[in-house]
């Protein structure tokens, strides 16, 4: 693998360790500079650097674009609604420069407190962001949370605006049905507002482009537009850095993925999981991980007959750590019951879904 998010070795705060690899790359760089050393590496065109907000309704296929544009896996993906739920960032470096890719929890209609914390970093990650990247499963007719996205970005009109009409490897596709929605958006907007078409900002209409976050380069028009928009900078990240999501999130969101393609009904939206330790030696990393559900009888779902659902987790997820970090890791999985697990802020907080977790 080209570049891993975390490399071999790697055995601290993720945080700490991308300043200290930043600021390697920052006095390299400027020694090269000041050496007047002519850098193959940079691009004959100013480098653009842009924080990119992905936004859209939850199942939109947002986090299968940010992995397909970063080229590895950086964010859990599945059909259940609300699987991202803590803003992730994705990280592209190529000779234009660089994208900061803020993969967000979909909006969705939001049920209890974890729903409305979700909804809520949601709308806040679309704001102070360079370009805003709205993402539409257009495979289906515009929903609710579609409209609402529509609503607000015929409000705000950001400067940089990019909806991806995403799944157009399906059949039906209703590109026109979001092109008229989008019309409609902003004449309501003008409505509420009391104002002219001529008054519109100039320059302020979105990019479109068409995506297919399940093929190769079915995103490839996509990273064209968002670099064509990025204004000049310098990168903000090195370019061997993926992303900077915290090692104990990401081995619970590869833990919660594999459970998530083997439960069903409401198991999947009232399961929580944090890795609560991690022995590191020559060997590699046993990792102690308890998977938190709602009721008893969702415990021996998620348990499974004879312990089979969580056996196939844990030889499905513990490949695909290793590969990740580069390092053996073997799992302990415990499921435990702890009713209103959504409500409690320690427990939400060492999800990551109240910040803070490193
Ligand atoms: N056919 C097809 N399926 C896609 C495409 N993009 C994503 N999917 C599927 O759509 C489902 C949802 O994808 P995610 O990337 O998890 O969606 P999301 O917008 O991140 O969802 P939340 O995290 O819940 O907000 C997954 O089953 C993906 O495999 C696409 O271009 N074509
Ligand atoms: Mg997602």
């Amino acid at each position: 693998m080209a570049s891993l998010r975390l490399r071999r070795g790697w055995n601290g705060d993720p945080v700490r360790q991308m300043i200290g690899r930043r600021r390697d790359f920052l006095v390299e760089y400027a020694l090269r500079m000041n050496s007047g050393e002519k850098d193959s590496g940079v691009p004959e065109a100013a480098p653009r650097a842009a924080i990119v907000g992905v936004v859209g309704r939850t199942n939109a296929g947002k986090s299968t674009i940010v992995n397909r544009l970063v080229g590895e896996k950086v964010s859990i993906v599945s059909p259940v609604e609300q699987t991202t739920r803590n803003t992730i960032r994705g990280i592209v470096s190529d000779a234009r420069g660089q994208l900061v890719l803020l993969d967000t929890p979909g909006l969705h209609k939001a049920v209890g407190p974890l729903g409305r914390l979700l909804n809520g970093m949601a709308r806040a990650s679309s704001a102070g962001t360079d370009i805003l990247c709205a993402v539409f499963d257009a495979s289906h007719a515009p929903q609710l949370e579609d409209e609402g996205w529509m609503a607000r970005i015929a409000k705000e009109r950001p400067e940089k605006c990019v909806f991806a009409l995403n799944k157009c490897d399906r059949s039906p596709f209703y590109e026109t049905m979001f092109r008229d929605l989008w019309r409609e958006s902003v004449r309501r907007a003008r409505e509420i507002a009391g104002s002219r078409a001529e008054d519109d900002p100039a320059d302020r209409e979105p990019v479109w482009v068409l995506s297919c976050g399940t093929k190769p380069g079915g995103c490839d028009d996509l990273l064209d537009a968002l670099f064509a928009l990025a204004p000049e900078g310098a990168p903000l990240f090195p370019d061997d850095i993926v992303t900077d999501y915290p090692r104990k999130l990401a081995i619970a969101d590869v833990v919660r993925e594999k459970l998530l393609q083997r439960v069903y009904d409401e198991v999947p939206h009232e399961l929580g999981v944090v890795v609560s330790g991690i022995r590191e030696d020559r060997r590699g990393w046993d990792v102690s991980v308890t998977v938190y559900v709602n009721r008893q009888s969702q415990k021996g779902i998620v348990i499974g007959p004879a312990g089979r659902i969580m056996k196939a987790v844990r030889q499905s997820a513990e490949p695909e750590l290793s590969e990740m970090f580069g390092v053996k890791v073997r799992l302990e999985l415990w499921v435990k019951v702890e009713p209103g697990w959504m409500k409690n802020s320690r427990l939400l907080s060492e999800m990551g879904y109240m910040g803070g977790v490193r």
